[in-house]
């Protein structure tokens, strides 16, 4: 037998969700990648996510930077790595030289590996001397950041994920789990069904998928959290549930955060008006909570991006507190963790206000510790600007160089239009990214091809502080290197000793040993501490298993980690005591008025991922939810004189946008939501960062994304199309387009303001259609203004596009199905010109099942003919949620909903 044929799999980490999901990734002989879980990973035994599950169609090299370019008479031109990083090395030290070391900035991100983020770290602040380097998990995790250390005295999460299946009552607090945590939130929902007298409570202001699953679900008004948990930590008090014995034993603070939430959340009524729900429901879930010894409280971006974020948290961490629900089995708060290595970018102090290894920019005795060990030059020795921070220093000159790694600040960030304003001025704007265009690479002097997911190696750490090894199974595309050694490079060149690694494990190595350097010399021990993985060659780290930090060896020198942490009631203040923190309910920093009557709410949707520079590659991906939508409740939008189905200009007093007005996203009146994933890559207008406001959390400095006074109005057109078509087309001249990837072709959906004069030839002109003879088919109905036209190339569809005065156009579901055909038929011809399928069934309707492809329509004739009563018949009828089962709670949703139109 020939060994070498059989594929090998290489064990990696999903480079999504901080659920951290172990993958085996099998290069196959047709140089396609086939992906799988992995059962031997602690975080997902072998599942995956419709993401995960897909990212083997994400991996082509359609689309990426595989060469250094620079700009040159305002031009990118293509460039070679030695004059890209001597631009770089020489711009930075010029500048430095000029206007000191606060003059240049770097921006990175919690999806860099741990060794990346060590290099970027120690280059800044240890060589540079300067501490301006922070990152977009400014926007993400900073807020839990500073509410653990505020109230454990470091950044620790107590739990890990089996605690939320040990749990008797999980509360998802601003967490659409079942969307952004697929794989931790099906575990949840595996123990409940294992355990029916489990409870799941979710609050958040809209129904999500995640709540289709809640026992109890507390629609709260945007930004009301902290009126929710004080009022909670008073109800446990006047109930008798505090754990008084724990309070003395290892808090501070709990009279002051108990007198602090009287003064406003005392009554449970008073909370429920504020919070704008059911007292009843306010009700129940304290009762609950308060009978419910084993509590898992996990929140993400609901609660961190908002100006109020930090008190939030530690309204939460509060309750638990004083309960004593902490450190053991099934309790305690937990911070869900957004990006793949948010976490490790925490460990060596990527943020701007934090110093490598947890350790602090504040403490002489930390700056002394870091910079002995590094032996480095100089030592930061005071924050640097958090990200708007940074951002605005940009635009008004003070910082004059920024290096951008693994993130697009120009879709991203809030108010992103002043993002762009700041590259536009910025003298020497570097950006290190995988794909060729990006909003954010539009304003790049010099663009530094990285590594992507695949080709890169080096170490993740989950939101159950497991650290993992991301293994590369594919050869370095194009000229294309990690971001560990560019960053080094550049060190290297600006003179800097300390960047000389033979290996991105030596780069580990370091960060290890340092976390265990002097560390019990300075009275209270770092608990962050992997010293344990020192010393490992090449070998050893290439089979590195995941562990949980803190990392002990035994005797025998076998490497344990820690599941949970406090189970000795010992916390990281130096007087080993956590602290309850006061905290007051305090409205958004921006309130609706006359002109922006409703708030904005944003956030993420099932199958993309951020920018859409990965997850956009994928036909299976993209079907799920197509455009940006704006969801609103039908009065609001009746209101705002908008109809579903329609296009609706979105503003703020930062920006605009256009989207798709949307019902059925379960919001209450006076909110809107809008999708997080469109840039001008993918739409003409549909970036909604641009319309967020710029404010922040004081303490964490993380931003508002949850929260901006908005107005929606009619976004007025004369008609609306859509293309599919096998080639790329520029669509510059239509008032609004966006893109989306299909399997064989581009989906565009369009809407215009011009007059049409004749069909034909605009509809040529637009599928940049030169060959007169072409196959055309072609509809036209003046009268009515409808359009349909294809072009055929060999009997195969080659383009279609259709108009239509309304929205109400054909199906692209079906119209897709044609593309996958090696020949039109005559049905098929006749089905165009139509604009319908004269088949029957042929119309499966929007995708649910991304993994199947199983779309909405079929799911409900299903439903229907067969009478099918739960998911799991749908899956046994259809395959359709028997996958990853990602969509399983949708298919709740239309269970219902064919059950209620049936009864209707
Ligand atoms: N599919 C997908 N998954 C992802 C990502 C992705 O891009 N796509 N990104 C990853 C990253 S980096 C992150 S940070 C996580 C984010 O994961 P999540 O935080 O779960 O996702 P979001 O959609 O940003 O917001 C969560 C929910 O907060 C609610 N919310 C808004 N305001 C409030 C409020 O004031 N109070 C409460 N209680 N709730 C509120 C919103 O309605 C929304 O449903 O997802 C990760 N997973
Ligand atoms: N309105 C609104 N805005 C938000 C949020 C929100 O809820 N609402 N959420 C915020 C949050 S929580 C987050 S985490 C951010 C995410 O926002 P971003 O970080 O800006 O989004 P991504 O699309 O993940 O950007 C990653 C970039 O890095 C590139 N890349 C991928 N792998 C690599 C690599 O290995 N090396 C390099 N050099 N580049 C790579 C990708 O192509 C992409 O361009 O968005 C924030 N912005
Ligand atoms: S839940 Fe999905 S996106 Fe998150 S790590 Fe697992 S497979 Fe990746
Ligand atoms: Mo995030």
């Amino acid at each position: 037998m020939n060994l070498s044929a059989i594929p090998l799999a290489v064990r990696t980490t999903c480079p999504y969700c901080g659920v951290g999901c172990g993958v085996q990734a099998t290069p196959l002989p047709d140089g396609s990648i086939a992906i799988a879980g992995d059962a031997s990973h602690g975080a997902n035994a072998g599942r995956l996510c419709v993401k995960g599950s897909a990212l083997g169609e994400t991996l082509g090299l359609d689309g990426r930077l595989l060469h250094p370019q620079l700009r040159e008479g305002g031009a990118l031109r293509r460039a070679s790595w030695d004059e890209a990083l001597d631009k770089v090395a020489g711009g930075w030290r010029d500048i430095i030289a000029e206007h000191g070391p606060d003059a240049v900035a770097l921006y990175v991100s919690g999806q860099l590996l741990t060794e990346d983020y060590y290099i970027a770290n120690k280059l800044m602040k240890g060589y540079i001397g300067s501490a301006n380097i922070d990152t977009n998990s400014r926007l993400c995790m900073s807020s839990a950041v500073a509410g653990h250390k505020r109230a454990f005295g470091a950044d620790l999460v107590p739990g890990c994920y089996e605690d939320l299946e040990l749990a008797d009552m999980v509360v998802l607090v601003g967490s659409n789990t079942a969307w952004c945590h697929p794989i931790l939130f099906q575990r949840i929902v595996r123990a409940k069904e294992a355990r029916p007298q489990m409870k799941l409570v979710v609050i958040d202001p809209r129904r999500t998928a995640t709540c289709e699953s809640a026992d109890l679900h507390l629609p709260v008004k945007l930004g009301t959290d902290v009126w929710l948990f004080n009022g909670l930590l008073c109800y446990l008090a006047q109930h008798g549930v505090v754990d008084a014995g724990f309070v003395a034993a290892h808090t501070n603070g709990f009279d002051e955060a108990l007198a602090a939430a009287h003064v406003d959340c005392a009554d449970p009524l008073a909370v429920a008006r504020a919070c704008r729900v059911d007292p009843r429901d306010v009700l129940d879930f304290y009762a609950m909570f308060a009978a419910t010894a084993k509590v898992v409280t996990a929140f993400s971006q609901g609660v961190n991006q908002s100006s109020a974020g930090t008190d939030k948290v530690n309204s939460i961490i509060n309750c638990h507190l004083a309960t004593g629900r902490i450190g053991r089995p099934g309790m305690g708060p937990f911070s869900l963790t957004g990006q793949p290595n948010a976490m490790g970018g925490r460990e060596v102090g990527g943020l701007a206000n934090m110093l490598a290894a947890h350790m602090e920019l504040d403490r002489a005795v930390h700056r002394d510790t870091v910079q002995t060990f590094w032996d480095s030059p100089r030592i930061a020795d005071r924050p640097g600007l958090k990200a708007v921070e940074l951002f605005q220093a940009i635009e008004d000159g003070r910082i004059k160089a920024v290096w951008i790694i693994a993130t697009n600040p120009l879709v991203s960030m809030p108010d992103a239009n002043q993002v762009q304003r700041a590259l536009e001025k910025c003298q020497l704007v570097v950006v290190s990214d995988i794909v060729e265009k990006t909003d954010t690479n539009a304003y790049a002097d010099v663009l530094l091809p990285a590594l992507g997911w695949g080709e890169k190696d080096g170490t993740v750490t989950n939101s159950e502080r497991r650290i993992a090894r991301q293994r590369g199974f594919l050869a370095a595309p194009g000229e294309a290197r990690a971001d560990w050694l560019a960053l080094c490079q550049v060190a290297r060149r600006m003179g800097f000793a300390g960047f000389d690694f033979a290996g991105v494990h030596e780069v580990f190595d370091e960060h290890a040993r340092l976390s265990g350097y002097r560390n019990d010399a300075q009275g209270s021990p770092r608990v962050f501490n992997i010293a344990a993985l020192a010393g490992m060659d090449r070998r050893r780290y290439d089979q590195l298993e995941p562990l949980q930090w803190p990392l002990r060896a035994d005797p025998a020198g076998a490497v344990e980690g820690t599941p949970r942490l406090f189970g000795d009631g010992r916390y990281a203040h130096a007087d080993g005591r956590a602290r309850c923190v006061a905290t007051a309910p305090r409205a958004p920093a921006h309130l609706p008025d006359a002109d922006y009557p409703l708030a904005l709410n944003t956030g993420r949707v099932r199958d993309q991922w951020h920018t859409m520079t990965r997850t956009g590659k994928s036909a299976r991906l993209a079907d799920h939810v197509p455009e940006a939508f704006v969801d609103m409740h039908p009065q609001d939008a009746l209101l705002c004189g908008v109809r579903e189905g329609e296009l609706a200009r979105v503003s703020t007093q930062w920006g605009a946008m256009v989207a798709r007005v949307q019902h059925g996203g379960g919001i209450a009146r006076g909110a809107v939501f809008v999708p997080i994933h469109w840039s001008g890559q993918t739409a003409s207008d549909a970036r909604v960062g641009a319309l967020v406001n710029p404010a922040v959390d004081p303490v964490s400095g993380e931003p508002e994304f949850k929260h901006t006074p908005v107005r929606v109005e009619q976004f007025r057109v004369s008609w609306h199309g859509f293309i599919l078509s096998r080639s790329e087309l520029n669509l510059d001249s239509v008032a609004h387009w966006t893109r989306i990837q299909g399997r064989d072709f581009a989906r565009y959906e369009l809407a215009g303001r011009n007059a049409i004069a004749d069909y034909g030839a605009w509809a040529r002109q637009l599928l940049a259609l030169v060959d007169g003879e072409a196959d055309w088919l072609e509809y036209e109905d003046r009268s009515a203004g409808v359009y349909r036209a294809a072009h055929l190339v060999d009997g195969r569809i080659e383009q279609c596009l259709f108009l239509s005065p309304r929205p109400d156009l054909p199906s692209r579901a079906w119209l897709a199905g044609l593309f996958g055909r090696a020949g039109l038929g005559d049905a098929d011809r006749v089905g165009l010109l139509l604009g319908q399928p004269v088949e029957k069934g042929a119309d499966t309707g929007p995708t649910v099942c991304s993994c199947f492809g199983v779309g909405r329509n079929t799911i409900c004739e299903a439903i229907r003919a067969q009478g099918l009563r739960s998911a799991a018949e749908v899956t046994a009828c259809l395959k359709a949620g028997g996958n990853c089962g990602s969509c399983v709670p949708e298919i709740k949703k239309l269970l219902l909903d064919t059950r209620v139109e049936e009864t209707a």
